[in-house]
C-alpha cells in the first residue's frame, strides 16, 4: 500500500509522520524533500523538548537564568534549553539558512548554510507561567523562502516578511499528550505522539481539520478588562450573553487557539493600557498561528487588518491579536470600529 492510500484512509491503522510526509510530497510538488526534512527534523525537536518539559522539575529547569529577553521578560533555564534543542538539530540541517527566536536578540545565520532555502522562526517554548504548575505548553515555528539572494548569508529582510509568505506553520502543544498541528497550505493536521514508540501518529478525525464557523469560548485575561477600551469591554460582555457562551483561559496561546480551534471559539489578547500594542510578537507567534487557523476555515485579525497581511517593521514587533473562528473574529472587528461603542 502506498503512502497516499495509507494517507487516503485506505488502512485501519493511523498514518504516521513520515508516511504522511512522503504522501504529502507525492501529491503536492510544492512539498519538496527540504521542506520535508526540515518538518522531520522538527518533529524531533519536540521530541526532546517534550521530554526535557516531562523532566523539566527533577532537572531543576525551572530557576531564572537571571537574563531577560529582548521583550524584558525573565529567561527561565526550560526557555533557555529549548531554544538550544531548536538551535542544534536544525543546524544540521542544510536547507536552513539561519533562524530567529523569541529567545534571540536578533537573527541568527548558520555559517555554511548559505545554499539553504528556508529561514524560521520559532517560538521554542510559549506559556512559560505554566512551566512549574505543570500546565500546559507549547512550540511555534514558522517556515519562509528565504528573500536574499542564495549563497549569500541570510539578512533581516527574510526575517520580516509578511505572514501570508509563509510556506508551512505550526504548532507542538505538550499536555497530557504531545501533538503536532501543522500546515503547509493542504489542510491542517493534528497528530498526535505515541510515546511508547517515539513516533507522531495521526489519527483520521484529525487529518484535514476544519474550525467551526462560530463558537461560544471565549479566551481572554479578563484580570485587564479594566485596561481595555470600552468597545473591547463591549465585545467580551456580548460574547457572554450568548447561547453556549463560556470561558476558557489556560495561559499558554498554543493550549488556547487549539482548543478553540476543536470546538468553535475566539482567543483575544487586544491592545490594552499597559500593552498599547498588545502583547504577542507577531513574527513568532501570531503569524503561525493565523497561518494555522486560516487555513483551517478560521480568522486572525489586529482588530483592524488581517493578522497575515501585516508587514512586519521590526523583529520584535508586538500585536494585539484576535483569533479564532470567522464569526467571532468578524464580530470583534464590527464592534472596535462602530465609534457607537468607542
Ligand atoms: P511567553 O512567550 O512569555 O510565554 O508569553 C506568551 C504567553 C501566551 O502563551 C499567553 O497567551 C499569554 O502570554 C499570557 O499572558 P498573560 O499572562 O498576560 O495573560
Ligand atoms: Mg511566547
Amino acid at each position: 500500500m502506498s503512502a497516499v492510500e495509507r494517507q487516503n484512509g485506505e488502512h485501519s491503522l493511523p498514518v504516521n509522520i513520515a508516511d504522511h510526509i512522503r504522501a504529502e510530497s507525492q501529491l503536492h510538488p510544492e512539498v519538496t524533500g527540504s521542506l520535508a526534512s526540515i518538518l522531520t527534523d522538527l518533529t524531533r525537536v519536540a521530541k526532546e523538548i517534550s521530554f526535557t518539559v516531562n523532566t523539566a522539575g527533577i532537572q531543576n529547569l525551572y530557576r531564572s537564568t537571571g537574563r531577560t529577553n529582548a521583550y524584558g521578560e525573565n529567561v527561565i533555564q526550560l526557555d533557555e534549553k529549548a531554544n538550544q534543542q531548536f538551535k542544534d538539530i536544525l543546524a544540521n540541517n542544510d536547507n536552513v539558512a539561519g533562524f530567529s527566536s523569541e529567545e534571540e536578540e536578533g537573527f541568527v545565520p548558520y555559517p555554511n548554510s548559505e545554499d539553504g532555502k528556508y529561514i524560521l522562526w520559532f517560538d521554542p517554548l510559549d506559556g512559560s507561567s505554566n512551566f512549574d504548575i505543570n500546565g500546559s505548553v507549547g512550540s511555534i515555528f514558522s517556515i519562509y523562502k528565504r528573500v536574499s539572494p542564495d549563497k549569500t548569508p541570510v539578512d533581516e529582510k527574510d526575517f520580516i516578511q509578511k505572514g501570508s509568505e509563509q510556506v508551512c506553520a505550526g504548532y507542538f502543544l505538550y499536555g497530557p499528550s504531545t501533538m503536532l498541528v501543522y500546515t503547509a497550505r493542504f489542510g491542517v493536521y493534528r497528530f498526535t505522539l505515541n510515546p511508547s514508540v517515539g513516533e507522531f501518529v495521526l489519527p483520521k478525525e484529525y487529518a484535514q481539520i476544519a474550525t467551526p464557523d462560530s463558537g461560544g469560548i471565549y479566551s481572554v485575561n479578563e484580570a485587564y478588562s479594566n485596561n481595555w477600551p470600552d468597545s473591547v469591554k463591549s465585545y467580551v460582555n456580548h460574547l457572554k450573553t450568548r447561547p453556549g457562551a463560556t470561558s476558557r483561559y489556560v495561559g499558554s496561546l498554543v493550549a488556547d487557539v487549539d482548543r478553540d480551534l476543536l470546538k468553535g471559539g475566539v482567543y483575544l489578547y487586544p491592545a490594552d493600557s499597559n500593552h498599547p500594542t498588545g502583547k504577542l510578537r507577531l513574527n513568532c507567534e501570531a503569524n503561525p498561528l493565523a497561518f494555522v487557523v486560516e487555513q483551517a476555515g478560521g480568522a486572525a485579525t489586529d482588530g483592524t487588518n488581517r493578522i497575515l497581511d501585516l508587514q512586519p517593521e521590526s523583529l520584535l514587533q508586538t500585536t494585539p491579536l484576535i483569533i479564532g473562528s470567522k464569526n467571532e473574529v468578524e464580530l470583534f472587528r464590527q464592534f472596535t470600529q462602530r465609534p457607537l461603542w468607542q
